[in-house]
């Protein structure tokens, strides 16, 4: 019999690259999803067919509870969050309740439906915030530096005190930046992919930016999924950083993506103080150390092969509207 397995947040960039790995796999995957007025399958719309859709809402316990017990996971990949950094500051309670509250609610739901259940948190670099050490990895001490930073050190706390106090299978990803032509359009790096390819094609001639000399140690989101999926195949839970160990600035993003087209990003990125946040992180470089010798995890795709794909992507899907308008 195939394994089951449940993913919140299927709708969103790894919940598409997850459910396609444990299809993959022979998986029969549950995909839970809120309530829209309007149906949100962007990512999702090949696989269908293949996978199970179900109603549930990390605010909503009961909903929870009634999903667990109808669909029976042995696997629970807990991606759903307000996962946005800058909407964390003008939102800060939602953000507390969906990306903090919202991990008790399933840890909970999970504990008094089938407490055998294996649970994987999408905790982030992004607790690491203003570093007191580089690299970090598991041991490094967190000091987040955004509302989302804050919810997801108590998401990451909550999920290791399950663990600690109900002997649960509870894991937590310490994931750094991964990102793909999936990614969501206001993060920095798809929303340089994107400009770029609408100024090759020639909708647009500029795109506006915050600060550009923060550094990020950027994977691709394909990669990561696995190394989720690894970590609930350990005879024991844990907690583990996955990163690929580089970091590049935002500036470097500009310069090979801009590149790649034979553009100059000079001539095309303009600064906006709208994008600049309260309080940055401003250097992120994980070790993946634990990762690679207990996973046998390593990232695949380096970073100039990211960029490319990205951007790549994205003149495929303008290129494609345009012809669609046309
Ligand atoms: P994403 O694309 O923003 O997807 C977030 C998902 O959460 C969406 O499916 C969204 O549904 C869902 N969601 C939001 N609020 C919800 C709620 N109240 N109840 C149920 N579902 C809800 O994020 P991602 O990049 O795939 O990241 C996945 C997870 O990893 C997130 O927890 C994120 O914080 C964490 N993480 C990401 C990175 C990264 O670099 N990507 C790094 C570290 C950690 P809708 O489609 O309905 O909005
Ligand atoms: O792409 P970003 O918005 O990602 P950020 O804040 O690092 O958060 C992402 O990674 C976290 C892991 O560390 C995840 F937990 C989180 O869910 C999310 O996936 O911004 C990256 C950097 C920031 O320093 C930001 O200030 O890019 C800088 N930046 C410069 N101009 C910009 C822009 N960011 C955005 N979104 N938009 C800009 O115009």
């Amino acid at each position: 019999m195939s394994k089951r397995a449940l993913i919140t947040g299927i709708t969103g960039q790894d919940g598409s690259y997850l459910a396609e790995l444990l299809l993959a796999k022979g998986y029969h995957v549950v995909g839970m999803l809120r309530r829209s007025s309007t149906v949100n399958f962007e990512r999702i719309g090949h696989l269908q067919d293949d996978l199970e859709l179900v109603s549930g809402d990390l605010l909503d316990e009961a909903s929870m509870i009634q999903v667990l017990r109808a669909h029976q996971p042995e696997e629970v990949y807990n991606l759903a969050a307000q996962s946005f950094v800058q909407t964390s500051f003008t939102q800060p309670v939602l953000t507390g309740e969906t990306t903090a509250l919202g991990v008790t609610r399933l840890l909970d739901a999970v504990r008094m439906v089938d407490p055998g259940i294996r649970l994987y948190q999408a905790s982030s670099s992004e607790m690491f915030g203003k570093v007191v050490e580089v690299p970090q990895s598991e041991s490094t001490p967190f000091h987040p530096r955004s509302p989302y930073g804050v919810a997801k050190v108590y998401g990451h706390w909550i999920t290791v005190n399950y663990r600690e106090s109900y002997g649960m299978h509870t894991n937590s990803g310490i994931l750094f930046n991964h990102e793909s032509p999936r990614r969501g359009l206001e993060f920095v790096t798809r929303k340089i992919a994107n400009g770029v390819a609408r100024i090759k094609l020639g909708l647009d001639t500029t795109i506006a930016l915050g600060n550009l000399e923060a550094q990020r140690d950027w994977g691709f989101a394909g990669d990561y999924v696995d190394a989720m999926w690894r970590m609930l195949q350990q005879p024991t839970p844990g907690d583990f950083v996955v990163a690929t160990g580089e970091t590049h600035s935002v500036r470097e993003f500009c310069e090979l993506a801009f590149g790649h087209v034979d553009l100059d990003w000079s001539d095309h990125v303009v600064i906006d103080e709208r994008f600049f946040r309260p309080a940055e992180v401003d250097l992120l470089v994980g070790d993946p150390s634990q990762a690679r010798d207990v996973l046998g995890w390593t990232p695949r795709t380096g970073f100039r092969e990211l960029v490319e794909m990205m951007v790549d992507a994205d003149l495929d899907a303008v290129a494609r509207q345009q012809r669609h308008l046309a």
